[in-house]
């Protein structure tokens, strides 16, 4: 656990480095600054208002939350927030997480309705309660004591999506389309060797009421550790919450992986305890406590492209994929 003085004590240049000279950590030179690394499309806008918040004071935290804020309040992201499609009930169903790598500590919410900034409310589990999660009905009401306001969840295009599944007597069941994996993962770092994580989801479209995937677990969707970076992923929840995928990366990188190697590592240790895992739809991202970034995705079918902010320039690029 790193107190939180501590910290404060990073946020002058002389203090860092004489830390970085007993801990042996890289000198300040050697940071890049804030970095923000999203998943999608959609990580673009949501890198941008993170770094407009953090450049205009605001913490790392407040920066990721209000970064995934955009995609969860887009009614054109279907499978985030507001406008996320729903369950096979025709219910909207969100899970969110964030983690502090300062403080070790984790938030989240499962299976949250009629709320639409699920990362907001697993923000204020983390620091409002001595609890790490928070589901449905007890996640709502929580939200509604912290002042959120319910509203539908559902759009015009999302009710008509899930009306025209439902009259399909062909339907598809727990799974929906390549195009709609779209839940939003961050890591950042604030360019003092502080990280955080955070991932936003409305699930799997069509899922069973109650479904939980990874996006809310600790140590699956998200993970965060200061002494050596964050992760988050994005893909087939039922799949990769059996690999514990974000504490797995970083766990590599503890032992000297770099992020990219450390993403390519877990994706071969799945196929490798189940070759059918090379057909899964996963996909990671990894950042170290030096700004430096990974980005995987097991294969064509399900090929992530990401969204890094760094310097100052906001850019789109497409993951290395296992196979
Ligand atoms: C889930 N992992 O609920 C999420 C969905 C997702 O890209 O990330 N899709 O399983």
């Amino acid at each position: 656990m790193e107190p939180v003085d501590r910290r404060s004590f990073f946020k002058s240049v002389a203090g860092t480095a004489a830390l970085a000279a007993v801990e042996g950590r890289p000198s300040w030179a050697s940071y890049a600054g804030p970095v923000f690394l999203s998943t999608w499309l959609h990580g673009k806008p949501a890198n941008e208002r993170a770094a407009e918040v953090f450049k205009g004071g605001g913490s790392l935290l407040d920066a990721l939350e209000k970064g995934i804020n955009v995609p969860e309040n887009d009614p054109a992201v279907t499978s985030v927030g507001y406008g996320g499609l729903p369950n096979a009930e025709g219910v909207v169903e969100l899970d969110a997480a964030i983690m502090d790598g300062t403080r070790h500590r984790a938030g989240s919410v499962c299976s949250l309705h009629m709320i639409k900034n699920p990362i907001s409310v697993a923000r204020l589990v983390m620091e409002k309660t001595r609890h790490t999660t928070l589901v449905g009905e007890g996640a709502f009401r929580f939200a509604l004591k912290m002042g959120f306001e319910p509203r539908t969840l559902l759009t015009p295009e999302s009710l008509k999506k899930w009306q025209d599944w439902k009259a399909n007597p062909q339907h598809e069941t727990f799974w929906l389309t390549p195009e709609n994996h779209d839940t939003i993962g961050m890591v950042a770092t604030d360019g003092t060797g502080h990280v955080v994580s955070g991932c936003s989801t409305s699930g799997l479209a069509w899922k069973i009421p109650g479904r939980v995937g990874d996006s809310p677990l600790a140590g699956c969707g998200v993970f965060a550790d200061d002494n050596v970076g964050a992760a988050s992923a994005t893909g087939d929840g039922d799949l990769m919450t059996n690999y514990c995928t974000s504490v797995s990366i970083v766990h590599t990188m503890a032992r000297g992986a770099s992020p990219q190697e450390a993403c390519m590592e877990l994706l071969r240790h799945m196929v490798k305890t189940d070759p059918k895992n090379k057909d899964g739809e996963v996909a990671v991202i990894a950042m170290n406590t030096r700004g430096e970034i990974g980005a995987a995705c097991m294969n064509n079918r399900f090929h992530l492209k990401y969204a890094l902010w760094r310097n100052g320039a906001s850019q789109l690029l497409e993951s290395i994929k296992l196979i």
